[in-house]
């Protein structure tokens, strides 16, 4: 068995292979399948649907050699930015919480 992190990474590395395969270059998530991915992997944080203007917004912050495609290391920044809000959420929730108390 593995640890959860260890899982959690293998989860993110496989979640990457199994949307930016489906079309066009297999090692790269386009705008349709990088959409898929939020919509089918993040439901939760992005609400149950794309907000046009942030995600277009998010692909162009995202692709840092502007080749309209996202490779494995601009997919590895959005994990990063999303890991990093979850931990301010988290951490928010936590301080409101001890507040409370
Ligand atoms: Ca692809
Ligand atoms: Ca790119």
């Amino acid at each position: 068995m593995q640890a959860p992190l260890e899982e959690a990474l293998s989860v993110m590395v496989n979640t990457f292979h199994k949307y930016s395969a489906k079309e066009g270059d297999p090692l790269k998530l386009n705008k349709a399948e990088m959409r898929e991915l939020l919509l089918h992997e993040l439901p939760t944080f992005i609400r149950g649907k794309i907000h046009e203007t942030g995600f277009e917004n998010l692909m162009k912050k995202l692709d840092g050699n502007k080749d309209e495609e996202l490779d494995f290391q601009e997919y590895a920044v959005f994990l990063a930015l999303t890991a990093s809000l979850c931990n301010e959420f988290f951490q928010e929730c936590a301080d409101e919480n001890n507040r409370k108390r």
